[in-house]
């Protein structure tokens, strides 16, 4: 059974369910594949800066029919477009409504896919009292539309990406809603929206209803679509030890897959959290230790044409120590070859794609890069 919340539910209130207290429960947990680790180093790509000076970006993409610039969010609350010699013009201006913390701001953006008829965007922000909201624009009108309110119990784990599926549907990463080790028990609480990939219908006559798609999450920062397979690729980012990478095929028969968090960090059993085991249970398709970075950027498969080396790969990175990977996906579930880039981005916040499917990257230093041929 699929659930579902209209909006502007203020889930901090709904009472807990059966099944959530301390005794751990029976998971019935199927044998998996290990998830795949670093095999070696390689230099299918290098970067190339096209922008600096913006302030904390946190998204960089192209809007459909736009051909010479680039759309990128300033963490504080400005959408801004950078245009032919980098000139900067502000498009929105949330910043007298956004809270500017080390996971709260402006978070995410997505283009209608019929953007460049429609001119709308959607915008995922923390709002003044560090609550989530997402809302529909129209550019050069500047009506709005609230998509969204979510009651948020602490500073951190607000999750961000924003994007079209596609099923046509809106998605939304969110966080378990913060602390550590998921202390409300929101991410397997399959009647919070909070620890969830959510999708709603915006198209419709009616006001949206938000789905859980997935569950299990922690802090899925960044995820994204590759149509071409119909799965979904999510950074989620780890508690102390272990950064993932999940690639889940999506299915709308199914009910919402489980992502393992807390039960789970990685493929490791934690003590004492409970499971809902409603959902087939995901591990991860590659994981790395807090040796090699401690927050993962999730990113996207590469299917542009500048760089042949890169062709249907997985390319992310991590927001601490500027690493970079790439992986092949495996077919069917799962991925190997996992190489460690020779290109580094410091403060890695986005990994998005141009018209082209060419990468483009963002990082809270306030470059804009390109990803171009080594
Ligand atoms: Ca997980």
């Amino acid at each position: 059974m699929r659930l579902a919340l209209t909006l502007f539910s203020s889930l901090a209130f709904l009472a807990p369910t059966a099944g959530c207290g301390d005794e751990p429960v029976k998971d019935n947990a199927p044998s998996h594949a290990a998830a795949a680790r670093e095999s070696g180093k390689a230099e299918n790509f290098a970067l190339r800066r096209v922008a600096s000076g913006l302030v904390r970006p946190t998204y960089v993409g192209v809007a459909p029919g736009d051909r010479d610039g680039v759309h990128v969010l300033e963490q504080p609350g400005r959408l801004v477009r950078v245009g032919q010699g980098g000139r900067v013009k502000t498009l929105l201006d949330l910043r007298g409504e956004v809270i500017t913390g080390a996971e709260q701001g402006l978070l995410g953006l997505a283009f209608h896919p019929e953007f460049a008829r429609n001119r709308r965007v959607y915008l995922h922000w923390t709002d003044r009292r560090g609550d989530t909201r997402v809302a529909e624009f129209t550019l050069d009108t500047g009506k709005r539309r609230a998509l969204l309110f979510v009651d948020q119990p602490e500073e951190n784990h607000n999750g961000g990406q924003l994007a079209f599926g596609p099923d046509g549907r809106l998605y939304l990463g969110l966080g378990d809603g913060g602390g550590a080790f998921d202390p409300h028990r929101n991410a397997q609480d399959i009647d919070d929206l909070l620890g969830k990939l959510i999708s709603a219908d915006v198209d419709g006559k009616d006001e949206p209803i938000w789905q859980v798609a997935l569950y299990g999450l922690r802090n899925p920062w960044r995820f994204s679509f590759d149509a071409g397979l119909n799965d979904v690729w999510i950074g989620d980012v780890g508690q102390d030890g272990v950064e993932e990478v999940n690639r889940v095929a999506l299915e709308a028969d199914e009910p919402p897959k489980n992502l393992g968090w807390p039960a789970y960090e990685g493929s490791r059993r934690l003590k004492g959290k409970s499971l809902d085991a409603s959902g087939e249970l995901v591990f991860p398709a590659a994981v790395y230790t807090h040796k090699e970075g401690c927050s993962i950027t999730g990113g996207v498969v590469y299917r542009g044409t500048e760089i042949p080396e890169l062709a249907g790969r997985y390319v992310y990175g991590d927001f601490c120590t500027g690493a970079l990977w790439s992986l092949r996906p495996k077919p069917g579930r799962g991925a190997d070859d996992v190489r460690r880039e020779r290109a580094r981005q410091p403060q890695l916040t986005h990994i998005g794609v141009d018209a082209r499917g060419e990468l483009l990257m963002a990082a809270a230093n306030g470059d804009i890069v390109r990803g171009v041929r080594p």
